[in-house]
Order: C-alpha cells, then structure tokens, then sequence
C-alpha cells in the first residue's frame, strides 16, 4: 500500500501540494522509505516493523454514518509496551480517510497544518491514506508506555468523530 500512496501522491500532487509537503520539513521523512528499524524512524509512539515481527493483527473500519458523523471501528486501542502489531485498515466509507498515529499534540499540529494546506500529501510510516473500498496495512511497534491517539486529519473529519485513544500500558 506504500507504492499505491505514492502513486496517489505523484498522480494527485501538484507543485503547490509537493511545496506544502515540505515547507516545514517537519515531517522529518521525505523520502518516504521505510528503512524500519533507524534511529531516524524511531518515533514516541514507537516504529514502523517488519511484517513477521507482528503478533496479531486488529482490523480497524473508517466509515461514514448517515447522521454526518465519521468514525473508526474499533473506536480505541490498548497494548503493551514493545508489542507489534499488523493494522488492516479498511476504508468502507464514500470519501477519503486515513489513519494517522501519533501523540495527541502531534496530530493536533499536523491537523492546523492541513487545514492550510488541504492538498497536502504526506507518506509517513505512522500513517496511511485510503480511497473509498481500499484496504491497507501498517506494521507498528508500540515502544514507550503512554496515551497515544489515532485520528484522521483530513480538514473536517477529526471535529466530525475520527480519532480515539491509543493506550499503551506499562506494568
Ligand atoms: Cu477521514
């Protein structure tokens, strides 16, 4: 799903959305590779894995409810810290969703900044864009104990109900 992202990205961008790409570098993986286990992916709510590291895999549903709400299913996630798992996330909804993982105060930034600049396409490890009826998959490795969120940040969707906890639990 990492090639048809950049597919989309390179099929979708224009120069405005390559430039608000990387305005701000803040992003901090440009080349949207997925070398995995650096030091440079390495992030506070943990890494991106090899497939046969994960232990299970959880689906997670992004849809639309007829009231005008968006949401994920499940609407919150737990595991322990250095636990890795496989996400097959699946978009049954008629619009765009994507699933990002990351602190509370991360998304909330990255949120601001796709508000200015909607077009804006990004690759990062933590997170996957799915067209209406796509399914996808990310590996993650859950590194530090915390409360993490999940979200989508497409302009709307987060204030319309797309984002939920993420709790990884020290003993
Ligand atoms: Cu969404």
């Amino acid at each position: 799903m990492k090639l048809t992202a950049l597919t989309t990205a390179f099929l979708l961008g224009t120069g405005a959305a390559m430039a608000a790409g990387t305005h701000d570098g803040g992003h901090g993986h440009d080349d949207g590779h997925m070398a995995g286990h650096g030091h440079a992916d390495m992030m506070q709510v943990g890494r991106p894995a090899a497939p046969d590291e994960a232990s299970r895999t959880i689906g997670i549903t992004m849809r639309e409810t007829s009231d005008g709400e968006m949401l994920f299913e499940p609407g919150e996630l737990n595991f322990q810290p250095g636990e890795t798992v496989r996400f097959r996330i699946h978009n049954a909804g008629e619009v765009e969703h994507e699933f990002v993982m990351d602190t509370h105060e991360n998304n909330e930034e990255h949120r601001e900044l796709m508000q200015k600049f909607p077009e804006m396409e990004h690759d990062d490890p933590n997170a996957i864009r799915l067209a209406p009826g796509e399914t996808g998959e990310i590996v993650w490795s859950f590194a530090n104990a915390g409360k993490f969120q999940f979200a989508c940040l497409i302009p709307g969707h987060m204030e319309a109900g797309m984002h939920g906890p993420i709790h990884v639990q020290g003993n």
